[in-house]
């Protein structure tokens, strides 16, 4: 329900026209604060409400944590801990050395919000010029330590003119789940223009707004994700920044990603995927508001399925676990009302989230080991969007008789 103070409007960060809420998740604290016993009386919350603008079709949250509360010296996500996710940015990196890097000399390729060197890494090896932008200095150390050029820093104008001067213009610049992140898109936009080579591109991908409607995954939303983006919101808010959109490439990581490839105006042509896909979101209604209230009715339906099947295991008395504190989780237990007393703990493979709380619901996070030792009934599928991965890993769980609850794109208990 939305209520007077979630109620109010405000502007489009791409436009600057009016918008205002089509739902509220509610009170909720920052998806990566995860905390201890003596942390939660200082606990941040906010209010998050995505709105859609009708102008220029960009999902977007009214209010947003500042920058510095999110990604900071602590930051609780490594890339690298997905095997999957490496293979994934291993072929991101081949792709970009066949299709962009040949014919050009001594190519400089930079990427924004580089974390861990997941990606960087593979350029690093092959002795390709490359610069990593990274604000968390702890994940960023880990790519330093890797030999991985990286500066810990906020992308702006201010920093792609240093990097001009220092560097020289950059053949490549790339992004994955960093772009969405950003409140100040278009001084990015702006940045891009100005560190790009005029036959420069740039290629980012991030979790795909098409995705997150078809299947009511809005555990998307959370206070890192400023924005959720599809191909019609990406070329607009590029366009008025010098930057076409050329190419889209639907992904199928993080549950449903879009990369998109941008180029300075009238360097390359742009391939017919960019007008196909633009058709099929004009058919999906991406670009029309009532796609988004039909979306919140959605939610509430997930919610409701997904504690109805929880209350009744606990009615039960079976143990329920969580699998992997996503960030993405932190929406669903607060949103939901998931508490400790439906779910025994979150299992994660993450040090620096062990020992920990969950953020909001307090559901405590253990090792990976506590998982194994002694086999729930049931875990509740947090890390859904790397279920292959996992069903793969986790099949002994299920010969002894476990069973997973998933909730995108439906509630069900599988086995
Ligand atoms: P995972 C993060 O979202 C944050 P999150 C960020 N905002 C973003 O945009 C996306 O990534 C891209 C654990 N795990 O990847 C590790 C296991 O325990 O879904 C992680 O804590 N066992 C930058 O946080 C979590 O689950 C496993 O076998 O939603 C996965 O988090 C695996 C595979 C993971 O991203
Ligand atoms: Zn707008």
């Amino acid at each position: 329900m939305l209520n007077a103070q979630q109620d109010h409007s405000s502007h489009c960060r791409i436009c600057n026209e009016p918008i205002s809420a089509f739902m509220s998740f509610g009170r909720m604290p920052i998806a990566n604060g995860f905390l201890t016993d003596e942390e939660i009386p200082n606990e941040y919350f906010f209010d998050l409400a995505p709105a859609f603008c009708g102008n220029c079709s960009m999902v977007q949250l009214i209010d947003q944590p500042q920058p510095d509360k999110m990604f900071h010296a602590n930051y609780a996500f490594y890339s690298s801990t997905s095997r999957y996710m490496q293979l994934h940015f291993e072929a991101f990196a081949k792709t970009v050395m066949a299709d962009v890097l040949p014919g050009r000399a001594d190519p400089f390729v930079v990427e924004l919000g580089s974390n861990d060197g997941i990606m960087l890494r593979h350029f690093q090896e092959r002795g390709i010029h490359h610069l990593g932008i990274e604000p968390s200095v702890n994940v960023a150390d880990v790519a330093r330590a890797r030999g991985i050029r990286t500066v810990s820093a906020f992308f702006n104008r201010k920093l792609a003119d240093d990097i001009v001067a220092e560097h020289g213009r950059a053949d490549v610049m790339l992004a994955a789940n960093v772009m969405c992140h950003i409140p100040d898109l278009s001084g990015v936009a702006a940045g891009a223009q100005r560190l790009l080579k005029p036959d420069g591109v740039f290629i980012f991908e991030d979790p795909y707004l098409g995705d997150m409607i078809a299947k009511t995954s809005y555990d998307q939303i959370y206070d890192e994700h400023v924005f959720i983006f599809s191909a019609t919101s990406i070329a607009r808010a590029f366009a008025s920044h010098g930057l076409e959109l050329v190419d889209v490439a639907p992904q199928i990581t993080h549950g449903g990603s879009m990369r998109y490839t941008l180029a300075p105006k009238g360097s390359r042509a742009a391939t017919p995927r960019v007008a196909e896909q633009l058709t099929k979101e004009r058919a999906q209604g991406l670009d029309k508001a009532e796609t988004y209230f039909q979306f919140k009715q959605n939610c509430e339906n997930s919610r409701a399925s997904l504690m109805k099947t929880l209350n009744a295991l606990r009615e039960q008395g079976k143990r329920v676990v969580g699998y992997g504190a996503t960030s993405k989780s932190t929406t669903v237990t607060n949103y939901c009302g998931i508490t400790p007393q439906h779910v025994e703990f979150i299992s994660d493979t993450t040090p620096i989230k062990q020992g920990k709380l969950s953020p909001g619901a307090h559901i405590p996070v253990r090792p990976y080991t506590e998982f194994v030792g002694a086999y729930p009934d049931y875990a509740l599928l947090f890390a859904w969007n790397h279920a292959a991965e996992i069903r793969e890993k986790e099949q002994a769980f299920i010969a002894a008789g476990g069973q997973w609850i998933v909730y995108v794109p439906d509630v069900k208990v599988i086995s």
